[in-house]
């Protein structure tokens, strides 16, 4: 039965950290994949996670399965990270929150629940878009279209493009926006954009699909779920998949969420009853440990505040590390203009750096990047910089 099994392509992005594994050179620098690293270039253990995970072994539970949407206590806090604690969504019952397996499970129960209800539909995501979308949807039975939305020309937003592309769609299309933090791109659109963004898929019919995976990496927490609220203070209904994965740096932990926002609560019941029956035939119910140590910290205030805190530290790193690139690119003599980098948002840099610039980095100087010339701004360190900025100088002018 395997005789005629064709080998699949590696993932252009999870591939490059097998090459990077490979690759004996010591001063080897991974810019490839999305993953928050420190300044001593390891991946953290929150202080807030630590003592969560304390907490959690000491009450020592016994390990029955959880219900099928997940622990009650990590749904809430999910939710209200999203909508806002004190939202009129969460008091109506106008929304829902299950557990779900990272974000990519968020968006896969998403997909597979779409594909009941509007099985004719298009799905269309951002050109270019984090490459699993286009994947994902497809696997779930849709056509996967793409808008109009980066200009590499001026390193930013094609914004006419974008709602050109729009306006373009059928009715009922499912849109799948990149909620803040852009992937791969760092560009966001600005608030009074999205306004028009919002406005252009309720005069459209459009479904709104929000993916959310970097809550905190732009401008805060609360900030960065400004267009979640927007959307749901404009009462459309949507689906939003959100991640834990770079927030919590629990990227093996799979904890994610899907939130769905419904017309009310008869709405939300039958919704979570058809959500559930997804997830009992995909994987039953998810597990207990990450789920565990995220709703703890949502859940205890000091831990919460603990949290935001190392967050925010991750962030301002993130973004001293754009500065200082742009300078240093800068210092060894190179015309072209970086400072779009400053601008950009979250943990990646589109840096308009050719496909030949991205391979000879690699293969002379053992830095990897994305092909599209993505780099992870957040692989950066104090320790690294200086070598990758000389080493995109030389790439750029010999
Ligand atoms: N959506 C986007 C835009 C992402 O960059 C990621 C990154 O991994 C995900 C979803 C998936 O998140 P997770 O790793 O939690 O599955
Ligand atoms: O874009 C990234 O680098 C992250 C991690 O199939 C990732 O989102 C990359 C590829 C993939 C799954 C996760």
């Amino acid at each position: 039965i395997f005789a005629s099994v064709e080998l699949a392509p590696r993932d252009p992005i999870l591939g490059l950290n097998e090459q990077f594994k490979a690759d004996t050179r010591s001063t080897k620098v991974n810019l490839g994949v999305g993953v928050y690293y420190d300044d001593a270039g390891r991946i953290p253990l929150l202080k807030a996670v630590r003592q969560a995970e304390t907490r959690v072994f000491e009450q020592a539970e016994p390990r029955n399965y959880l219900p099928i949407d997940g622990i009650p206590g990590y749904n809430t806090g999910a939710r209200a990270l999203l909508l806002g604690a004190g939202s009129p969504l969460i008091a109506e019952h106008r929304s829902l929150t299950v557990q779900t397996l990272g974000g990519t499970g968020a968006l896969k129960v998403g997909a597979d629940f779409l594909k009941q209800i509007l099985p004719d539909a298009k799905v269309a995501i951002s050109n270019p878009s984090w490459a699993n979308h286009q994947a994902l949807f497809a696997t779930a039975g849709f056509p996967v279209v793409s808008y109009d939305y980066y200009d590499a020309t001026t390193h930013g937003l094609d914004f006419d493009g974008l709602l050109a592309s729009l306006r373009a769609l059928p009715a009922g299309t499912i849109v799948v926006l990149h909620a803040c933090c852009h992937n791969p791109t760092g560009v966001d659109p600005t608030l009074d954009q999205w306004r028009e963004i919002a406005s252009t898929l309720q005069v459209g019919q459009l479904v709104p699909f929000l993916d959310i995976a970097y809550q905190g990496f732009g401008d805060g927490i609360e900030e960065d779920a400004a267009v979640v609220r927007l959307f749901a203070s404009m009462g459309m209904t949507m689906f939003i998949s959100s991640s834990f994965s770079k927030s919590f740096s629990l990227y093996g932990e799979r904890v994610g969420a899907l939130t769905l926002v419904t017309s009310g609560d008869d709405e939300s019941t039958r919704v979570l009853s058809q959500l559930k029956r997804v997830i009992r035939t995909n994987y039953s119910n998810p597990p207990t440990h990450g789920g565990s140590l995220v709703s703890t910290v949502l859940n205890t205030p000091e831990l919460y505040a603990l949290w935001a805190d190392e967050l925010s530290g991750m962030r301002d790193r993130i973004r001293s590390m754009r500065h200082q690139l742009v300078e240093k690119i800068q210092a060894h003599g190179v015309d072209q203009d970086f400072s779009f980098v400053k601008a950009q948002r979250g943990m990646f840099s589109y840096s308009g750096l050719t496909k030949p610039q991205v391979e000879r980095l690699r293969e002379d100087f053992g830095i990897y990047a994305v092909g599209s010339g993505r780099i992870c701004v957040a692989a950066l360190n104090s320790g690294n910089i200086d070598y990758v900025a000389r080493a995109v100088a030389e790439v750029i002018k010999h």
